[in-house]
């Protein structure tokens, strides 16, 4: 073989050996929509890791439970259908309370708070995933829930049988405490459960509130600021594994960032967002001395429902986070 033959075959070997090293393409399922600020966050850490790897580990964004719908986004990065995906920790607080624990009401109410929150509990919930090989990248929180109906609720009274849209086994619990019944609906499908009459109130933030035009169909938003829930992004421990050292360090990097920003979005889009509701025409109310007594007290009742059935583990939480 001619010299110049070796070189060139040398040459296309370590191309393509360079060429299959060098992409590592993730499919990324996330449930929200693209104008809700948690989406243009991970779509920012997808582009940051893009930047950070030079395009080593390329991360597509598929939101709105595109590629799996919400309650299929655990299990799919679980048994590695996708690498990475993002969830409502609270979703699945019925494999484990402990998820559930930032969605009792008034536990957690303001961003401080929430901050305190999952400082405690992190370290439980990142055990509990790794327990099913999963590993926790970052969670960032949505703004308060406030309460969107008809018309002012004063007294819980008023939301005897009423149609309530629940998100998780918490709003879920609450509605029925209220005397409402609730009926789980995702956040995409909020506008056609409403103008189809399956809902007629619901509890949710103001950033979800302005993604499904809430001034379309009901006109009063109770800042009740009552929990924030918060989304999470997991990656299969096996498929980070597979990643280079370098690769797996822009990915922690990238997500260390991603959690800071992700705050300060959530917090910055209260106002906005409230702001935006009161700008489209809804009344935006606080909740009368009768309602938030009335949620408070529920609140209590959530609380001691949850610490029962968290047992030692969710003890523990509680307790550090109020130390
Ligand atoms: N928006 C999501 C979860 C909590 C929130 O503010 C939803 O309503 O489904």
């Amino acid at each position: 073989m001619s010299i110049f033959k070796t070189l060139a075959v040398a040459g296309v070997l370590s191309f393509s050996a360079t060429s299959v090293l060098a992409q590592t393409a993730w499919d990324m399922p996330t449930p929200y929509g693209d104008s809700i600020f948690h989406t243009a966050n991970i779509i920012q850490f997808a582009d940051d890791v893009r930047e950070a790897t030079g395009g080593s580990l390329d991360i597509t964004v598929h939101s709105a439970g595109s590629l799996f719908g919400h309650p299929e986004i655990k299990d799919a990065v679980r048994r590695q259908l996708a690498p990475i995906g993002e969830v409502l920790i609270s979703r699945l607080s019925n494999e484990n309370p402990l998820y559930g624990v930032d969605s009792i009401p008034f536990l957690a109410t303001s961003y401080d708070e929430a901050r305190a929150l999952w400082e405690a509990s992190e370290p439980a919930i990142a055990s509990l995933l790794e327990e099913e090989g999963l590993t926790l990248l970052f969670a960032v929180p949505w703004p308060p829930q406030g309460i969107y109906a008809g018309e002012e609720v004063t007294d819980a009274a008023m939301m005897d049988g009423v149609r309530f849209r629940a998100y998780n086994a918490a709003t879920e619990r609450l509605a029925t405490l209220m005397g409402a019944v609730p009926t789980q609906v995702e956040a995409g499908d909020i506008p056609t459960a409403f103008s189809t009459g399956r809902v007629d109130a619901m509890i949710t933030s103001p950033s979800t509130g302005v993604a499904s035009q809430a001034w379309d169909f009901v006109s009063v938003y109770h800042d009740t600021r009552a929990w924030l829930p918060k989304n999470m992004v997991i990656v299969n421990q096996r498929a980070f594994e597979a990643l280079s050292a370098d690769e797996q360090a822009a990915l922690l990097a990238a997500a260390d960032e991603a959690e800071a920003r992700g705050w300060a979005m959530s917090e910055a889009e209260t106002g906005e967002k409230t702001d935006a509701l009161a700008a489209n025409g809804m009344s935006v109310v606080e909740p009368s001395a009768t309602l938030a007594s009335q949620l408070s007290e529920i609140g209590a009742t959530m609380t001691d429902e949850w610490l029962e059935s968290a047992g030692d583990a969710g003890r523990s939480v509680v307790d550090a986070y109020r130390m």
